[in-house]
């Protein structure tokens, strides 16, 4: 097992487009172990693989109160079911330490492959939703920043900034 390093903001490589995942063998198997386990060592509630600067359609998720039951999704596809939309204060392990409310679709529909290469669907809803939403737009090269004003985006990147330069 081990823990990997995650990228953050403003790290060009976090705007890097996954491609999808062709072959579902050991290595895969090994990465997505790995992946688990750097998400709750983080601690975080999901983890995309372009954080861990892996360029690859990798998702993992864990939304349960006792870190019990993780998901893996791998080149997910999501529909939106309805115009309907909730709002989250959303917070990301790679823009650590901010939390900014952004809306997004309520209902939607997921198709992905398990580690296995067995596809599924899910209609997920509430927090499940927004985080499935969330790495996603991870694996697009896109953060929650993208989504609040330009105005906070800037004070962010600033603030992380400054943190990368004093931790060099
Ligand atoms: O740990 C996380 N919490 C969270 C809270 C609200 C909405 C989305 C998330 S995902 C985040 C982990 C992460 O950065 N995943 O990419
Ligand atoms: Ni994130």
């Amino acid at each position: 097992m081990a823990l990997l390093p995650i990228l953050e903001f403003p790290d060009p490589r976090l705007r890097t487009v996954a491609k999808p995942v062709t072959q579902f063998d050991d290595t895969l198997r090994q990465l997505v172990r790995d992946m688990l386990e750097t998400m709750y060592d983080a601690p975080g509630i999901g983890l995309a693989a372009t954080q861990i600067n892996v360029h690859k359609r990798i998702v993992v998720i864990d939304v349960s109160e006792e870190k019990n039951q993780p998901q893996v999704f791998i080149n997910p596809e999501i529909d939106l079911l309805d115009e309907s939309t909730c709002e989250y204060d959303e917070g990301c392990l790679s823009v650590p330490g901010f939390f900014e409310t952004v809306i997004r679709p309520a209902k939607i529909r997921v198709k992905a492959f398990n580690e296995k290469g067995e596809a599924f669907t899910l209609e997920p809803d509430g927090l499940l939703a927004t985080c499935i939403q969330h790495e996603l737009d991870h694996l697009n090269g896109k953060l929650f920043v993208d989504h609040i004003s330009l105005f906070k985006r800037t004070r962010i990147r600033s603030k992380l900034e400054k943190k990368h330069k004093a931790e060099k």
